[in-house]
C-alpha cells in the first residue's frame, strides 16, 4: 500500500486520523521487527549512541540517539542539523540496511530514497516532547517512522503547537507516515509503556525515521534559473 493511496482516513483503532498520516499497525511481521533490530543494533555498533542536547539550553534529551544513512540529525548547542559524520567521532554514519529501503519504496509515496535514518533510544521514562520535523529541505518527502520494542504513546496535534492534540499507541511492527498536509504537524512521545515488549535487549523501544533532507537537483536548478 502507498502512503498516498491510504491518506484520507486510515483509522488508529477506530479515530480517524488527519489527512496525510498513515498508520500501519503491525506492518512488520515479529520476524521483521527481530532481523530489524539485530541490523540497526549491529550497525549502531560501529557508530554508538551519542546523547543531545538542547541548543538553548545545552540540556540532555532523555532518549539516546544515533543515526544511519549519508546524513545524521544531530542537536547541541549550535542547533539542530544535518551532519555526515558522528558529533564525537567524526566518523560516517552506518549504511542504513536494505529492509530500510524497501521499506520507504513501500510507504513513502516519493521517487527519491531517504538519506537520513535518525534512531532514538528510550528507556525507562524517556520522552519527547511535541516538536516539527522541520530540519529538512525538502518538505515533498515524509518521514516514515517504525516503532521496536516497548509500546510507545504517540501525540499528534496540528500546524500550530498550541492546537488540539490527540495521542494512540504505537507498538512494536507499527509504521507511521506524517507526509503532505501533516508533514509538518507536531508531534511528540508522551512516554513508553517499560516492559510491555521483550524485542530490544537490555529493553525499551527504538524508534527509526527516515527522512529525505536535500532537495532533488531538479528544484534546485530551477531555483537557480
Ligand atoms: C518516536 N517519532 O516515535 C518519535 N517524527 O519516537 C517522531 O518524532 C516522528 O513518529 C516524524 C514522523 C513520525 C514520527
Ligand atoms: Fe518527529
Amino acid at each position: 500500500m502507498t502512503a498516498r493511496a491510504a491518506t484520507g482516513g486510515v483509522p488508529s483503532g477506530s479515530i480517524a486520523l488527519p489527512d496525510g498520516v498513515v498508520h500501519l499497525r503491525h506492518h512488520l511481521d515479529e520476524t521483521a521487527q527481530r532481523d530489524l533490530v539485530d541490523q540497526v543494533l549491529h550497525a549502531i555498533g560501529e557508530a554508538f549512541w551519542f546523547q543531545p542536547t538542547t541548543p538553548r539550553w545545552n540540556r540532555p534529551f532523555s532518549v539516546r540517539m544515533s543515526n544511519l544513512g549519508t546524513l545524521g540529525w544531530v542537536s547541541d548547542r549550535r542547533g539542530y542539523r544535518y551532519q555526515k559524520g558522528h558529533p564525537e567521532s567524526g566518523l560516517p554514519w552506518p549504511a542504513m540496511p536494505a529492509a530500510l529501503l524497501e521499506l520507504w519504496r513501500q510507504v513513502a509515496g516519493h521517487p527519491t530514497l531517504p538519506e537520513a535514518c535518525l534512531v532514538n533510544l528510550y528507556r525507562d521514562t524517556a520522552r519527547m516532547g511535541l516538536h516539527q520535523d522541520r530540519d529538512e529541505h525538502d518538505f515533498s518527502a515524509p518521514v516514515v517512522s517504525v516503532s521496536l520494542g516497548d509500546t510507545a504513546m504517540f501525540r499528534l496535534g496540528g500546524m500550530e503547537r498550541n492546537a488540539p492534540t490527540r495521542s494512540f499507541p504505537l507498538t512494536s511492527g507499527d509504521v507511521l507516515v506524517l507526509g503532505g498536509p501533516a508533514r509538518l504537524a507536531f508531534h511528540g512521545i508522551d512516554r513508553i509503556l517499560p516492559g510491555s515488549s521483550d524485542l530490544i535487549p537490555g529493553g525499551g523501544r527504538i524508534n527509526l525515521t527516515l527522512r529525505r533532507v536535500s532537495q532533488p537537483l531538479a528544484k534546485i536548478a530551477s531555483a537557480g534559473s
